[in-house]
């Protein structure tokens, strides 16, 4: 509506005044069907909330790399694994990977628990990947080549100049990243799911499961 019938009523108008030649006619008639699809399409990205774009972004390419700070923390490793939750609901294969150690203890403990699956690395060439996703950190750092990556997306909350290709989120009022993803869910209308409900849930596709939702509280 709005603009569909706004372009309706342009069209009848112009109808009753079309030009004798027909070509002319015709040119005029598509020239505004164009603008109206595109004035529809523009209002649909513009009403899409952050969670939906980044959904939709990350459920593009075939394969995807998650992108940790170096010596990542539960907020980076949560990020990560939301990310991946994201992008695998919509068939797209993910990598996490992080620079560093996974040392503390409290750190080992978040992914040993968790169960999570992070490669380390040392090298961009590592990364296979042409699509990166940067999570708590806007920058690359920490490895070698890694002024090499050119992100596809950044979701962060620390200060910074880093951008991503194609989205960029950085909020430095939020005190977690995790906190961007929890919204992301939210608009995006995820509910968690509880570990009894596991097993007679029936597509887990847009449903938070329960080591997303533990690891990003
Ligand atoms: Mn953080």
């Amino acid at each position: 509506m709005g603009v569909i019938d706004a372009a309706d009523e342009v069209l009848d108008s112009v109808a009753s005044e079309l030009p004798d030649e027909p070509l002319l006619a015709v040119a005029l008639v598509a020239a505004l069907v164009a603008l109206a699809i595109g004035g529809w399409l523009l209002l649909g990205y513009l009403r899409r909330t952050p969670g939906e774009r980044f959904a939709r972004l990350v459920g593009g390419p075939e394969a995807l790399a998650v992108l940790m700070h170096p010596n990542p923390d539960p907020d980076a490793m949560s990020c990560a694994l939301a990310v991946q939750t994201i992008a695998e609901s919509r068939e797209t294969d993910t990598t996490l990977y992080y620079p560093g150690q996974i040392r503390h203890h409290e750190n080992r403990a978040f992914e040993t628990v968790l169960d999570m699956d992070f490669e380390r690395i040392e090298e961009a060439e590592t990364i296979e990947e042409t699509d990166v996703v940067l999570v708590d950190h806007n920058e690359p750092r920490g490895f070698r080549g890694s002024e090499s990556i050119g992100p596809l997306a950044v979701v962060d909350h620390h200060p910074g100049d880093g951008t991503g290709r194609e989205f960029t989120d950085v909020r430095t009022d939020n005190g977690a990243c995790a906190t961007i993803f929890s919204e992301y869910f939210d608009e995006m209308g995820w509910e968690p799911v509880h570990p009894d409900e596991m097993a007679t849930q029936e597509s887990l596709d847009e449903a938070i499961q329960p080591d997303t939702s533990t690891a990003l509280i």
